[in-house]
């Protein structure tokens, strides 16, 4: 029997085996009792003698094989029975995380900043970045000859005289004062627009919220409680408050509102400018002059009002120093939010 045959044939045969029982039907053919190797070894007899060793490297070569070629079949079929047994897909296998969105942070502030007013038993109004000459100015008894009401100082538009990107908020004050009666209690966020030069403090456009109430018999006390209601929830109850009279047209009398600076708790550090004390608002009494614009009785109803910088906030509740921070859309910023 021709050895080299016989090679050849294993090759085809062992390669069409893929399951146990062919492997061992294969196994049989060739290496049982009765199986080729054992018929070829009994030819030996009738080789001649200088032949002998040579068939005899031969058959041992060739059951060496055969024994090679059937330890690695039996590896890869239970490999691939085992795979078989498997689901189809591997469930245990980590999926592809989706990443989440967030609010942001400036969003987040106003938000933290509404819903503290609205545990207070104010309501949240909003209206339109464009906004009436009146609404911005007049109705709010700023005068004509108010430096804001120059064109380098607002942005005007260009074909729609009298008309404007509000510079604050209170535009909508007017609104709901127009259109509602006291008892009134009413916070506005919004997006305001001033034409300031941009720095690490300044933006041309920035956020607020600014809110009033409107009853009979509101006094400045009731102001006071409210902020410091606001100012111990946003900043932590352990801060200090004090109002400084200031100047607004809208509001007499006017005040700043500070707060003990949150990094050094009033003793004078780079970000209070060593004062020991942190601008966060301005607030006042409503001037009667703007209770005429909206006809409300000023002898029956008094009110209080007050705005704050969400961007301000923001940046010392959470030591943030560059405004621009806010509006670059750096996810390295955003993601600590
Ligand atoms: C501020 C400071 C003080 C204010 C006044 C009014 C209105 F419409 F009721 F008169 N709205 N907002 C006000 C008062 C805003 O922002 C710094």
């Amino acid at each position: 029997m021709d050895i080299n045959a016989i090679l050849a044939q294993i090759d085809t045969e062992i390669s069409n085996v893929n399951s146990p029982e062919s492997l061992e039907h294969f196994r049989l053919k060739y290496l049982g009792r009765k199986g080729l190797l054992t018929q070829l070894t009994s030819t030996i007899s009738g080789i001649a003698k200088e032949e002998r060793p040579v068939f005899g490297q031969q058959v041992n070569s060739l059951k060496n094989k055969l024994l090679s070629l059937i330890e690695e079949k039996q590896k890869a079929i239970s490999v691939s029975s085992k795979q078989q047994k498997l689901e189809p897909w591997d469930i245990g296998m980590p999926g592809i995380a989706q990443e989440l969105g967030r609010l942001h942070p400036l969003t987040q502030v106003t938000d933290e900043i509404c819903s503290i007013f609205k545990r207070m038993g104010f309501s949240v109004v909003e209206g339109p970045e464009i906004e009436t000459e009146y609404n911005n100015f007049t109705g709010l008894n700023i005068p004509l000859e108010h430096p804001s009401r120059e064109a380098f100082d607002t942005f005007y538009l260009k074909d729609y005289p009298k008309m404007l990107l509000r510079s604050h908020t209170s535009p909508v004050q007017i609104r709901v004062m127009q259109s509602r009666k006291p008892p009134l209690a009413v916070v506005v966020p919004g997006r305001v627009y001033r034409p300031d030069a941009v720095d690490a403090s300044h933006s041309f456009m920035f956020h607020q919220v600014e809110g009033f109430m409107v009853d009979e018999g509101i006094k400045f006390s009731d102001l006071k409680g409210i902020l410091e209601v606001f100012a111990k929830t946003i900043f932590g109850k352990n801060i200090k408050m004090r109002f400084r009279p200031h100047f607004f047209p809208f509001t007499e009398p006017s005040a700043e509102v500070d707060i003990s600076c949150i990094i050094c708790k009033g003793k004078g550090c780079s970000v209070c400018g060593r004062k020991g004390w942190l601008e966060i608002l301005g607030s006042g009494m409503i001037h009667p002059n703007v209770f005429k614009h909206v006809n409300i009785d000023f002898k029956k109803y008094t009110g209080f009002a007050f705005g704050m910088g969400v961007e301000r906030i923001a940046m010392l509740k959470y030591g943030i120093n560059d405004i621009r921070l806010f509006y670059e859309n750096d996810l390295r910023f955003l993601k600590q939010f």
